[in-house]
């Protein structure tokens, strides 16, 4: 693994690998709760890799015992309290800019690899992961409430759009504590698994979402982020906008190429395998066969 301080910063550290840019919250002292500096150093960190050839897929994890505890009660909240109004305005616009926008519409895929603590604030960069993998016994819990606030930062939005009303109300309202195991369960976070195998779930992860056609991936996730909010027709519509755009952007060069290896070559089945960019003649052979999955017929 390469490292490097640049432009990281002290707050924020990326260790690249195989093509995964591991993005550290990079606290441990503090359990990696953010910080101003800490908001503005992942905004320049993430800007940055959308156009560094070395990230294909971003993981973002925490350094230590926590993935994130939340916001810093100290230099987030008290130190600024007295601060003036357009002060407070714009730390809370540098929050929203990495954890909300930057994040959640990056170039390449994200991963949430959430290896403990998730408290509060950071369910919002949480949520702004397009897939999220959790070891089975990180802590995550909604405690805004056990010190007197409600989940700002739009903690509330990011907990309504992933769980359902009765689970996202229960932990709203009682700031308990939950496993990997439970938020897998309740749709948080897409799989727990332990935390030995972490990060070999991650990788293996990364690698399938490294195999598609880049361009196409990235709008796919922009689309599904964007329509749920849209009416059907208004949906419709952008979608093949979408669609015919990211076609034309990528030069349709893997839509072509896995067409001839499935209708003429017979080389692939697309339901069952990715196509590969980089070998037009060939694609993978399938690891698992489904049930009713059939051998292709020699013609
Ligand atoms: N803000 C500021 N400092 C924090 C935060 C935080 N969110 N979380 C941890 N720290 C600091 C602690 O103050 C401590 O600093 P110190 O060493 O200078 O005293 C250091 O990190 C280590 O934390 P401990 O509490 O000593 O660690 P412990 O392992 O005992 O507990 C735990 C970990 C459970 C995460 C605890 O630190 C905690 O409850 N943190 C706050 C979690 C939280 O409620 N976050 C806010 C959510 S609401 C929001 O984000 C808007
Ligand atoms: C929270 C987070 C914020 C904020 C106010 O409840 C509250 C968490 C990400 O910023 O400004």
């Amino acid at each position: 693994m390469s490292s490097t301080k640049q432009p990281w910063g002290n707050t924020v550290d990326v260790e690249f690998s195989d093509s995964i840019a591991f993005v550290y919250f990079n606290r441990p002292d503090k359990k990696n709760c953010m910080s101003p500096t800490l908001n503005r150093e992942m905004y320049a960190t993430l800007h940055a890799l959308e156009l560094d050839d070395r990230c294909k897929v971003v993981v973002l994890t925490g350094r230590g015992a926590a993935w994130s505890a939340g916001m810093d009660l100290k230099e987030y909240f008290r130190e600024t309290d007295n601060e003036s109004d357009a002060f407070k305005m714009r730390i809370r616009e540098e929050a929203a800019a990495w954890q909300q926008i930057k994040l959640r519409n990056h170039a390449k895929p994200t991963i949430a690899m959430v290896n403990g603590w998730v408290f509060g604030g950071a369910f919002t960069p949480l949520t702004s992961c397009d897939i999220a993998i959790a070891s089975d016994d990180a802590t995550f819990g909604l405690s805004e409430i056990n010190w007197g606030i409600l989940p700002g930062g739009n903690v509330t939005k990011s907990v309504a759009d992933t769980m359902g009303q009765r689970d996202a109300l229960y932990y709203i309202m009682t700031g308990e504590t939950f496993d990997g195991k439970k938020a897998a369960k309740m749709g948080l976070v897409n799989e727990s698994v332990p935390a030995k195998q972490l990060e070999k779930r991650v990788r293996e992860l990364a690698k399938v979402l490294m195999e598609k056609d880049p361009i196409v991936l990235r709008s796919a996730k922009e689309v599904f982020k964007r329509v749920r909010y849209m009416d059907w027709e208004t949906a419709n519509d952008y979608i093949y906008a979408k669609s015919d755009g990211s076609q034309k952007r990528s030069g349709g060069e893997f839509r072509n190429g896995a067409m001839k290896a499935f209708l003429d070559e017979k080389k692939l089945k697309p339901g069952l395998d990715t196509y590969k960019k980089d070998d037009g003649k060939n694609a993978i052979k399938s690891s698992k066969k489904p049930a009713g999955a059939k051998k292709s017929k020699k013609k």
